[in-house]
């Protein structure tokens, strides 16, 4: 069974929920595979006040046992505190007698009039609710999940942020995975401590003046297991795959791999990555412009995928739009939201990419139990070592 995952749930509803199939069975997880992410999504200088109305903890509901999953279906329900303060008028779930005017100023950026002209819904209200990324809760749940999948086979996930509105970290080519150990105490999840403060910076400076700012964040994928996605369709490339992932995460508008569209401007003699074999590591490159991937598959170097996110779009000086009940000139909605969310995006790319490994590693090498899939791949491992 292949594995897979779906979110539901909206942003002042009761709970957010991920849905897990196709797990192998004896996967062994503690509450801090899903809860230390889902903190870490939380954090960043510039979330807005409602990452402190929330504690967002995983409550898995079905498919684990005693800690080990069972083979069925992983529920994990996140819960919204803060429905206690929609659940009597705006986001009631049964039809109600309470006054709610229907929001009708869209905002340019955001879902709100494409989703109304879709749904054929007078009120921005519902289109918002889900467009919204507290959504991506649930999908660092899921993460979590493949991360501890992936761990037992030695491949480890990190992020880092390395743009927010106009300040770039300096350039870090060969990172290691130890390179990543103090990044969560930057408040702006950056390695780079001069960078990180001139983030801060730009962020405080936003918020005063009423703006918003989006940024750059890079995800690695450390000791990839070589052969993962495959070169003979579109869909089993792994950059698609990835490339889908990214794009999919709200606020998104533009991913690379490796030096990605810097290879449109070098000639081919220093655009790959020359290959090396030794006793000691086996096949190597000492460069990785290939972000890890060639052919859409893995081939042992880290995987580097960055991404780009576009500034909030609820603005606390709107921009203009139209009400779309009367179609007067007037400025777009405002409510409670981030000034800049980038540190917590990071965090939900790295779920992203865990989950398309997690996803290939089963793929290539399948087992309904985790027993068969260490067989499989303990197998390949020995084989493609006597290549070595
Ligand atoms: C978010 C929760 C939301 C927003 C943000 C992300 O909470 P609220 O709308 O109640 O303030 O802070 O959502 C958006 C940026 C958006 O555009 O909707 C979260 O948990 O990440």
């Amino acid at each position: 069974m292949a594995l897979t995952y779906r979110t539901a749930g909206e942003s002042h509803g009761p709970a957010l929920y991920a849905l897990i199939e196709g797990l192998p069975a004896g996967l062994e997880l503690v509450p801090d595979d899903l809860d230390l992410d889902l903190a870490r999504r939380q954090l960043g200088y510039g979330r807005g006040g409602r990452m402190k109305i929330e504690t967002d903890r995983g409550n898995v509901r079905s498919g684990l046992r005693h800690g080990r999953t069972i083979g069925s279906p992983l529920t994990i329900e996140i819960v919204n505190r803060d429905f206690a303060n929609w659940e009597q008028d705006r986001m009631a779930i049964w039809a109600t007698d309470a006054e709610v005017e229907p929001i009708t100023l869209p905002r340019p950026g955001h879902a709100d009039l494409a989703g109304m002209l879709k749904y054929g819904t007078d009120d921005l209200r519902p289109i918002l609710e889900r467009a919204s990324a507290r959504e991506t809760a649930a999908r660092v749940a899921a993460g979590g999940v493949a991360k501890a999948l992936l761990r037992r086979y030695g491949m480890e996930i990190r992020s880092h942020v390395v743009t927010i509105g106009a300040v770039d970290a300096p350039t870090r080519d060969r990172l290691a995975l130890e390179d990543f150990e103090g990044v969560d105490e930057s408040p702006v999840r950056c390695l780079d401590a001069d960078a990180s403060a001139a983030m801060r910076e730009a962020i405080k400076t936003a918020g005063q003046s009423h703006d918003t700012l989006g940024g750059i964040f890079e995800v690695w994928a450390f000791n990839p297991i070589p052969g993962l996605g495959s070169h003979v369709t579109g869909d089993s490339r792994l950059d698609s795959r990835i490339g889908a992932a990214f794009m999919g995460i709200q606020a998104i508008k533009g991913v690379e791999m490796g030096a990605g569209f810097e290879l449109g401007r070098i000639p081919g003699s220093q655009a790959h990555d020359e290959i090396y074999w030794d006793e000691a590591a086996g096949y190597h490159r000492r460069t990785n412009r290939s972000g890890g991937l060639e052919g859409g598959m893995t081939h042992g170097e880290p995987l580097v995928v960055r991404a780009v996110m576009k500034p909030i779009s609820t603005l606390s000086r709107p921009l203009a739009s139209v009400d779309v009940a009367t179609k007067e000139p007037k400025q777009a909605f405002k409510e409670r939201s981030d000034i800049c969310a980038v540190p917590a995006a990071a965090v939900v790319g790295e779920a992203a990419l865990a989950f398309v490994l997690a996803q290939a590693l089963l793929e290539k090498f399948g087992g309904d139990s985790i027993a068969q899939l260490d067989d499989a791949v303990d197998r390949y491992r020995t084989a493609i070592q006597q290549e070595r």
